[in-house]
């Protein structure tokens, strides 16, 4: 298997998300949806992507819950799809057990969990299923958590939450070295407490577990230049660029290509 533990890798990695088109009818969509799906992956692939998210739940700001045979539908077959065909890593976002144990079961590398292995179950599943998994901050929860989010000290707050979550899990027999972390860009947090956590990512970093980071065009990027989504491609460059300095080890992105490009310039500027 893919070694998933980055804690010495020699350069930063970049996450693809793929986008999900929910299919609506028994029409023949989930035939289009699935291969619409793969060929996002093959592209993805081919710009140099080092794993690809895949995500049946939508997690943005306001969002209402999807239920878990809603959610196993639009993933599963999408994993088995991009699995026959390319060992290219694999994870699964989500927060549900029932989702993590068909996604393993269908063959991917890791879980990225938004809710950190809170729901019931989640912790021992992990633990049983063997895969690393990525712990992410979040504030409240998705339909609520940008109304109006305080910290004393945001910083300190996420790190702390996240060493906790650590904890629960190495207890219940998750190896260390199975453990990537994640600030939770915009996750019950406002414009100026996602600047202070990039500022200080480095204190993340200085934990020594795998740092994720998601910024690709989220609306922190609306508040500070007031672009729409599809515009937010050099904004986020520069965020991520200002995080590979700090020493994040995989960037979750919308655009590959560029991203991956990125990555090179400052690679080989490391490296000279
Ligand atoms: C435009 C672009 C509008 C992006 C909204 C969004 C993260 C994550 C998400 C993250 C990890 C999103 C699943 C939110 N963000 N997983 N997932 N870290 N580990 N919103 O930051 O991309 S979904």
């Amino acid at each position: 298997m893919t070694d998933l533990d980055l804690r010495s890798t020699k350069r930063p990695w970049v996450m693809g998300i793929l986008n999900i088109t929910p299919d609506s009818f028994a029409d023949g969509g989930k035939f289009l949806s699935v291969e619409n799906a793969l060929t996002q992956a093959r592209q993805m692939i081919a710009d140099g992507a080092d794993i690809i998210d895949i995500g049946g739940e939508s997690t943005r700001p306001g969002a209402e819950a999807v239920n878990s045979d809603e959610e196993l539908d639009r993933v599963i077959p999408i994993i088995e799809a991009i699995r026959n065909e390319s060992t290219i890593p694999i994870s699964i976002d989500t927060s549900k057990p029932s989702v993590m144990q068909a996604a393993a079961e269908a063959g991917v590398n890791l879980i990225n969990d938004v809710n950190a292995l809170r729901a019931d179950g989640a912790v021992e599943l992990a633990a049983k299923l063997k895969l690393p998994v990525c712990l992410m901050h979040m504030k409240g929860e998705p339909r609520t958590m940008q109304t109006k989010p305080h910290y004393e000290n945001v910083v300190q707050e996420v790190l702390d939450f996240l060493l906790q979550r650590v904890d629960v899990c190495t207890s219940a027999g998750i190896d260390g070295s199975r453990i990537w972390l994640d600030p939770g860009f915009g996750f019950g947090k406002s414009l100026a407490h996602n600047l202070q956590l990039l500022k200080h990512l480095h204190r993340f970093v200085a934990t020594d577990f795998p740092v994720l980071v998601g910024v690709s065009r989220k609306s922190m990027f609306k508040m500070l230049l007031d672009l729409e989504v599809q515009d937010r491609l050099p904004a986020s460059l520069s965020a991520e660029v200002f995080a590979l300095t700090q020493g994040a080890h995989v960037l979750r992105v919308h655009d590959v290509r560029a991203t991956v490009e990125a990555v090179k310039v400052f690679q080989a500027i490391q490296e000279a």
